[in-house]
């Protein structure tokens, strides 16, 4: 096969800077990236909710949603096709295939049977493996806006028998690919108003989630927490906290999951894993978009994105950061959403990995700033577009996935009611 041309001088390019295009393209293809299952179907689930609570919204009603395991499966796998490189499935808790027991069994129950067909679904696909999340919003149990740090006792208890069923079922799906599966607490916990009591929820939570680790298989479950800043209608307290995060998985030993979207806007996240990757093994990530309270936006090949990817790269952290999906979006296209995030994030990977990193860290180290500043303005016009094409011609992918989604969506989404 007679290579582009324009990939020949891509490379040529490179290499004046040492970069190696080859080795490049063949580690971007084995990271691998979690994608989530909510974009689908506006984070709604298998169990009849009507509404999305807990402080987050899809808007927009565009035409199509997946409304069944049928359905949403069969745009996973659609979607799925046109996403280069190594991929997981994310799965919430709400996502359960109950078949006989709808209505019949609560969260409190699920067990690894309602998650059965996923497994086999991922692994029909040829998925590297499924990450689990247990589901603490959108159901009636939640009690005036708090799950785990409820003061009302069965409230609280009922939160906590989920998130143990969570980790059981999570080690059932580290089991079956052989991989540990990533299991992420996120508990929407908080107030729309001043709150009296700070520390008492915060309490509550951290005695709630020490009572669902009891439940963790060690070997096959890789538990974190991931923090918020506030939430739509729980603006002015959130439990879970970025220090009550920090410093609970620092103090119990598991991994802090780092959602890009949940920070005051001058905060970057791309900072943060240097320090996280300090002091512990594993950082995990919901790599989203954020817009202004918006932490779900879907991810674009923008700055804060590629920073993100450099500092996973350049600390040689890509077996140490998970690197997860989290956007949702109900106004455009759902699949059209959903490669467009994951191809971004494939970018962003494949785009640090042809950085010059020891000659750029060798200036910094030597003080040599304005080479520094030199080079790094100088690399952002090498030829990546051009070895992108590339890693898309050997995915077996065109850059155009537009066209194909769109006609599904007169053929297969269309036809939904
Ligand atoms: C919400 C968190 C959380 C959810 C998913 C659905 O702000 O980011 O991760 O988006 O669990
Ligand atoms: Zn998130």
């Amino acid at each position: 096969m007679k290579e582009n041309a324009r990939f020949t001088g891509a490379k040529e390019k490179y290499a004046e800077w040492g970069v190696d295009v080859e080795a490049a393209l063949a580690r971007v293809k084995e990271i691998p990236v979690s994608v989530h299952c909510w974009q689908g179907d506006d984070v709604l689930g298998f169990e009849g909710a009507g509404a999305l609570t807990g402080g987050i919204q899809t808007t927009g009603n565009y035409p199509g949603r997946a409304t069944d395991p049928e359905q949403l499966m069969a745009d996973i796998e659609k979607a799925f096709s046109l996403m280069p490189g190594k991929k997981r499935l994310n799965l919430h808790a709400s996502y359960a295939i109950l078949g006989g027991d709808a209505g019949k069994v609560d969260r409190d129950a699920y067990t690894y049977k309602y998650f059965e067909p996923w497994a086999a679904f991922a692994k029909k696909l040829g998925m590297d493996g499924i990450d689990f999340n247990p589901t603490f919003f959108a159901h009636p149990k939640m009690k005036d806006g708090l799950t785990i740090s409820s003061p009302d006792e069965e409230t609280r208890k009922f939160w906590v028998e989920h998130g143990k069923r969570s980790l059981e079922i999570a080690a059932e799906l580290g089991k079956a690919f052989g991989k540990p599966c990533l299991v992420n607490i996120w508990a929407p916990d908080g107030m729309k108003d001043v709150p009296a009591d700070r520390l008492g929820p915060r309490l509550r939570m951290a005695k709630s989630i020490d009572e669902m680790l009891e439940a963790w298989d060690r070997k096959w479950v890789i538990p974190a927490v991931e923090s918020k800043v506030f939430g739509i209608g729980v603006e002015s307290y959130t439990v879970g906290s970025s220090e009550f995060c920090q410093n609970y998985a620092a103090s119990r030993g598991i991994c802090c999951l780092l959602d890009n979207g949940h920070y005051h806007p001058t905060e970057v996240v791309s900072d943060k894993i240097p320090s996280m990757l300090a002091f512990r093994d594993k950082v995990a990530l919901h790599v989203t978009r954020a817009v202004r309270w918006d932490s779900d936006h879907v991810v674009t090949f923008e700055d804060e994105l590629k920073e993100i990817a450099k500092e996973i790269v350049r600390n040689d952290a890509t077996d140490r950061v998970l690197i997860g999906l989290d956007y949702f979006d109900a106004s455009i296209n759902r699949l059209v959403a959903w490669v467009t995030g994951q191809r971004s994030m494939e970018k962003a990977l494949l785009y640090a990995l042809l950085l010059p990193h020891a000659a750029l860290k060798k200036m910094q180290d030597e003080a040599d700033f304005t080479r520094l500043m030199f080079a790094q303005e100088a690399v952002k016009m090498l030829p990546f577009a051009d070895v992108w094409q590339e890693y898309l011609v050997r995915s077996g992918l065109k850059e155009d996935y537009y066209t194909e989604l769109t006609d599904y969506e007169k053929k297969i989404l269309k036809e939904r009611s």
